[in-house]
């Protein structure tokens, strides 16, 4: 068998060419005579998975015998984009295809395209999971993600007459999936609804007897699909395991005997469901039952997988947390902690106390998000009647949590208030946000700022009874391979010619010896090369498949401004546009000796709106309709210096193509909403400069570039912003007249009927706006200005540009994994052993 298996894992030209030849005929049952581009695709990536495949069991078997202390990466979104190209650069296994494929008379490389994103995710969250496994593989660390196989990720963004977001499903698994395997061997039941019974007992179980027994009256099956993930110069392959939803039984066999055949296809329809669709929400929660049924379906097929893992080491239930490890990818597995309560008490009779001090020690809680809004709160009602076990677990751990508060603040009734899960009102609702903290031993927040806004504001009563120390920052991180390597090859080979060695893809703080050659004129140039080619190819692109209405190709030699990311409130594409209508209205009243003076601008927007959101889709709109009046401005000296694009459909594979084209980009949230960002540390990793608040990880970012010199600030700090909002709102200070000039334009129906936006437009300058708009716009075309100047001088952008890049080691997503390992997870890597 060895032996064999040994030959199977051959990348020599040959074997690659066997395999190939051997997947186009036995896989795809087609011939080389009918093999289009996207049947080679098919057949390179089976081959390609085969490899893959040989290292992930050595993998786990090595894990199996080796035993370490594991961590379960546990969320409901992964956005992995395309997976070929990463797989056989992070297996060396790139040049060996292409010289296999092209001896075949086909090139590999343009097989890429043809592969469908798989994007079970809608924005940072997902994207954040995707690169912490390209990094734990690459570290060697003993993980496992977890996830769901939603049938549609999110949806197809197109635009409407010019203007409007329209979705669309995105059917990605149309034409099979080579990157996943089916474990039909792997399948676990996952019971909803029904009735609670034997709770006599109370609350605390007996040792050695349930405390209570659910009857769930619906089940359906949770199949497993494992998604092998390699890493970068290692043989570890590890694994993200999917969940899909299957009915119990195929059919319902006594009404299918009654003739009742609708009804029992339906069951199985109803099962289905589950794992049907992605909820397109970023920011905001989905508050539907099937979104909660989604959520415990997941948390309860993981805790059987993870626990039958655990069960084959023999070892007694006070050895779990140190086998074992949960990481909570925000609020929505946060079941899990009472799933695992419930399966401690009521299924092994362990005793409440024992098994709640082992549940948190087991669990961490990563927080995302400090909007309000964006808490996840569930009815108790809808809870007790899906879940009517784990209400009353809720309810439990609540008693005993609130119990000990009061021991500490005796008599502090509005403190219990605060701080209790369950929030009272008119409806009771379940904070998951509180339970998360409850129920974990640690919760970070991920950059610098936004920790310290989790622990000073949004958990402050509970920093003040466990301590701060439970609260810590672990910076968000990205993986260098996807994010320069494969995205830009051009800067990449042009890295490691300068720096002698690849090894900054291992240890991204090798980039800082770029610092050196800063100034130097040759590796100026080339850098510029770079740049200049990504441009020219966005600009392909956006005239080939961007809806342009024959107004021609961009300027690449224009400066390149970016605003890509989820369309929202708080990201302020709104003030990005407001800025883009001042700016045009300038140019339209400058003198040709005034124009002279003008950098020329791109300006790229892109990005989805979550279907229901209004407002974001209102914002589209805008973006679109100033777009399409700026485009076909009559004047023509005018439209060399100013330009709109919105590139639709926003992914990760398009995320790949856009940010190594971008001079400038904008991070510009209103200080304290965005927790971190991630697309900022990608884009200055590319060589992009930034224009941002000090929100989220710019700031981090501008430390470790050397300071705002190196960025263009502008805009409150977050420590200003609670006044900046009281006096919004009840005292109404003067709008600066460019302000007022923007908002009249669009009003007089300059950029078509402006009814849609008096309201969003009206709220701004009276008690509506929430995210400063108003307040930051006055210094946000003065640091545009400062963009402006910095990029007439092209020596001293590109010693910026190279700088900013040379400071970006610490964003990897390698360091941030090590964080986690060490302040969270208590876990070390686990090598494979050296081959024979
Ligand atoms: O941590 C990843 C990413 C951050 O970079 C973004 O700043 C933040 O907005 C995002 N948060 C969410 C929260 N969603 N929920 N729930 O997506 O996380």
């Amino acid at each position: 068998w060895n032996k064999i298996r040994k030959d199977c894992e051959s990348v020599d030209t040959s074997s690659i060419q066997r395999s190939f030849v051997n997947h186009v005929y036995s896989t795809l049952a087609r011939t080389p005579y009918n093999l289009d581009e996207f049947g080679a695709y098919q057949a390179a990536a089976h081959s390609v998975r085969d490899q893959l495949i040989h290292k992930w069991i050595s993998t786990q078997q090595h894990f199996t015998r080796s035993n370490p202390k594991r961590v379960y990466y546990l969320s409901l979104e992964f956005l992995m984009g395309r997976t070929m190209q990463n797989c056989v650069i992070n297996m060396d296994m790139e040049e060996a295809y292409s010289k296999a494929l092209r001896e075949m008379g086909l090139a590999f490389e343009t097989l890429y395209d043809q592969e469908t994103d798989a994007a079970l995710g809608n924005g940072g969250l997902g994207r954040l999971a995707a690169c912490y496994m390209d990094s734990l593989a690459t570290l060697d660390y003993p993980a496992l993600g977890y996830g769901l196989r939603y049938t549609y990720g999110i949806f197809e963004q197109r635009i409407r007459n010019g203007e409007d977001q329209v979705e669309y499903p995105d059917y990605w698994l149309r034409f099979t999936n080579p990157w996943e395997v089916a474990r039909v061997d792997v399948a676990y039941p996952v019971g909803f609804y029904g009735s609670v019974h034997n709770d006599s007992a109370g609350r605390a179980g007996q040792p050695g007897q349930p405390a209570a027994r659910w009857e769930p009256a619906e089940f359906v099956q949770a199949v497993a699909y494992d998604v092998p993930i390699p890493g970068y110069d290692t043989d570890t392959v590890l694994n993200i395991r999917l969940w899909s939803s299957k009915p119990q039984r195929q059919f319902d066999l006594s009404s299918f005997n009654d003739g009742e055949y609708e009804k029992s296809v339906a069951e199985k329809q109803r099962a289905e469901n589950i794992t049907s669709v992605l909820y397109p929400n970023d920011n905001t929660p989905a508050g539907k039952e099937l979104r909660l049924k989604q959520q415990y379906f997941f948390v309860c097929a993981t805790l059987q997988d993870i626990l039958r893992r655990f069960s084959k080491l023999n070892l007694p239930w006070s050895e779990l947390p140190n086998k074992v490890g949960i990481q909570l990818n925000d609020t929505h597995p946060s079941l899990g902690i009472v799933e695992l309560q419930r399966v401690l008490v009521d299924e092994h009779g362990l005793e409440w106390d024992i098994a709640w001090a082992l549940v948190q020690r087991v669990y961490a809680y990563t927080n995302h998000t400090v909007l309000p809004e964006a808490l996840e709160c569930w009815p108790v009602s809808l809870m007790e009647r899906l879940l009517p076990r784990h209400m009353r677990i809720i309810f439990d751990i609540n008693l005993y949590f609130l119990r000990s508060v009061e021991q500490r603040f005796p008599g502090d009734y509005e403190r219990l208030r605060r701080m209790s899960i369950i929030e009272e009102g008119h409806q009771q609702m379940v904070r998951m946000a509180y339970l998360a903290v409850v129920g974990s031993h640690t919760v970070n927040g991920v950059a610098r700022i936004h920790s310290d806004l989790v622990r000073s504001k949004l958990f402050r009563d509970f920093a003040e009874f466990y301590g701060d120390d439970k609260f810590v920052n672990i910076t968000n991180g990205i993986t260098p391979r996807r994010w320069l390597h494969v995205a830009n090859p051009q800067l990449s080979a042009l890295i490691t010619k300068r720096l002698g060695s690849n090894r900054w893809l291992k240890d991204l703080t090798e980039l800082s010896r770029l610092k050196a050659f800063a100034d130097d004129e040759d590796f100026q140039q080339e850098w510029r090369q770079v740049k200049r080619t990504r441009k020219e190819s966005l600009a392909e692109y956006i005239q080939k498949h961007v809806d342009t209405a024959g107004e021609g190709p961009v300027n690449s030699e224009a400066l390149f401004d970016v605003q890509v990311k989820r369309i929202h409130e708080y990201k302020r594409q709104l003030m990005n546009i407001l800025g883009v209508v001042h700016r045009y209205l300038r140019i339209k009243e400058a003198s040709a000796e005034e124009r002279r003076d003008i950098v020329p601008r791109v300006f790229i927007f892109g990005g989805k709106a979550a279907p229901g959101y209004h407002t974001a889709k209102l914002i589209i709109k805008l973006i679109n309709r100033v777009k399409n009046v700026i485009n076909a401005d009559p004047d023509a000296e005018l439209r060399k210096l100013i330009r709109v694009v919105y590139i639709p459909n926003y992914s990760v594979t398009l995320a790949e193509r856009i940010i190594p084209a971008s001079d400038i980009s904008e991070h510009i949230s209103t200080a304290g909403t965005e927790a971190s960002g991630t697309s900022n540390m990608k884009f200055v990793l590319n060589g992009g400069l930034l224009i941002g608040t000090r929100d989220g990880a710019n700031v981090e970012i501008a430390e470790h570039i050397g300071g705002w010199d190196l960025a263009f600030e502008f805009g409150a700090k977050a420590e200003e912003v609670d006044d900046l909002r009281n006096k919004v709102r009840y005292l109404r200070p003067e709008i600066h007249p460019a302000f007022r000039r923007v908002v009249e334009a669009i009003k007089s129906g300059q950029f078509g009927d402006s009814s849609p936006f008096v309201n969003m437009l009206d709220r701004l300058v009276s008690d509506g706006d929430y995210y400063l708009i108003t307040v930051d716009f006055p210094s946000y075309p003065e640091a545009q200005e400062r963009v402006d100047a910095a990029y007439k001088d092209q020596k001293k952008w590109t010693r910026m540009s190279i700088e900013n890049c040379a400071g970006m080691g610490f964003f990897s997503a390698d360091r941030s994994v090590q964080d986690y390992a060490k302040k969270i997870w208590g876990i070390n890597p686990c090598p494979p052993p050296p081959s024979k």
